[in-house]
């Protein structure tokens, strides 16, 4: 499909719907920030809508008030499904929506392609990279605060350019937002070192969690998602902890652990020598990309946690 496709079809809607996945990310914020200006730009009315509202680290981006929480009505033309591999990853019923034509943008290499219009490209960094190209091919110009939520967008998929998606392609279209305006050390400093108290506070007693498995393979955090609230902190303080499983010497697999009552949720990532995608998709519902996936265990923590640990030392064996 290409993107020509993409905007006829937005030029002849009258309303859009746009989501994406539960727990909304930067690259979630980014990408629906930016198709929201393009589609109002267009003078369509237009509905961006999450299970959950964005953390509150994404909230200094001029804007975002765009992304709410607040349910949906019934009918429109056009729904959009950003940075999900899937209907059921935006967390809510979709059955409660009917629209004409489903748009399905999307990174990860096991999305679904059940759009009537699917642009999947699992080699791109980033949901927002591919809105960024949109803009190019239909010579878009964007204004700031969507140029700093693109930003945003790579960013926080890369891990401020970290991680092994880094890519010419993701820093040339960084560098034509920087070219925009956006300045990189301020949009840095809030994503990755801007802390709440409580944020600071929730992150030291996940650390404390802290265990080895498999000769140190294996690092692995114990968050009990009840703290976040009692804390007073949310989950976006807990953004990146993930990644920094796999600080340690020898780790291959580092993974973040979420209680969230009878649910057992797990984040995974891979230093690249284990694909953590292929680990995920034993559990129905869970997958993602080599370096970073996720699966969610229907059963309590000890019961999960021995089950997800036998899939890993089978993985970990090669
Ligand atoms: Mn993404």
């Amino acid at each position: 499909m290409s993107w020509q496709q993409i905007d006829t079809a937005l030029r002849a809607s009258n309303s859009i719907l746009i989501s994406a996945h539960v727990n909304p990310d930067g690259d979630c914020i980014g990408a629906q920030m930016a198709l929201a200006w393009y589609c109002k730009s267009l003078g369509k009315e237009v509905r961006v809508y999450n299970k959950t509202n964005p953390p509150k680290k994404f909230r200094f981006l001029d804007g975002w008030e765009i992304v709410s929480d607040e349910v949906p009505r019934r009918d429109w033309d056009t729904f959009v499904i950003l940075d999900s591999s899937n209907p059921q990853r935006l967390g809510w019923d979709v059955s409660t929506i009917s629209a004409n034509t489903v748009i399905d943008i999307d990174h990860h290499r096991d999305n679904y392609r059940g759009g009537d219009i699917n642009m999947v490209d699992p080699s791109a960094a980033a949901t927002s990279l591919l809105l960024c190209e949109f803009f190019v091919a239909i010579k878009a110009d964007f204004p700031i605060h969507v140029a700093e939520a693109l930003y945003v967008g790579l960013i926080s998929d890369t891990g401020g350019f970290r991680f092994a998606n880094t890519d010419s392609r993701v820093l040339r279209a960084a560098a034509d937002l920087v070219d925009r305006g956006v300045e990189p050390q301020k949009l840095n400093k809030q994503l990755f070192a801007t802390f709440t108290s409580a944020g600071l506070a929730l992150r030291a007693k996940v650390w404390q969690t802290l265990e080895y498995h498999f000769d140190g393979k294996l690092c692995l955090l114990v968050l009990d998602s009840s703290l976040i609230d009692k804390m007073g902190a949310d989950y976006g303080d807990l953004e990146g902890m993930s990644d920094q499983t796999l600080g340690a010497e020898g780790v291959q697999v580092g993974m973040l652990i979420k209680i969230k009552g009878v649910e057992t949720h797990f984040s995974m990532r891979s230093n690249g020598l284990v694909d953590v995608g292929i680990i995920a998709q034993n559990v129905p519902g869970g997958g993602g990309h080599a370096c970073a996936a996720g699966c969610t265990l229907e059963m309590p923590f000890e019961e999960a946690k021995s089950k997800m640990l036998g899939f890993i030392e089978i993985a970990l064996r090669g």
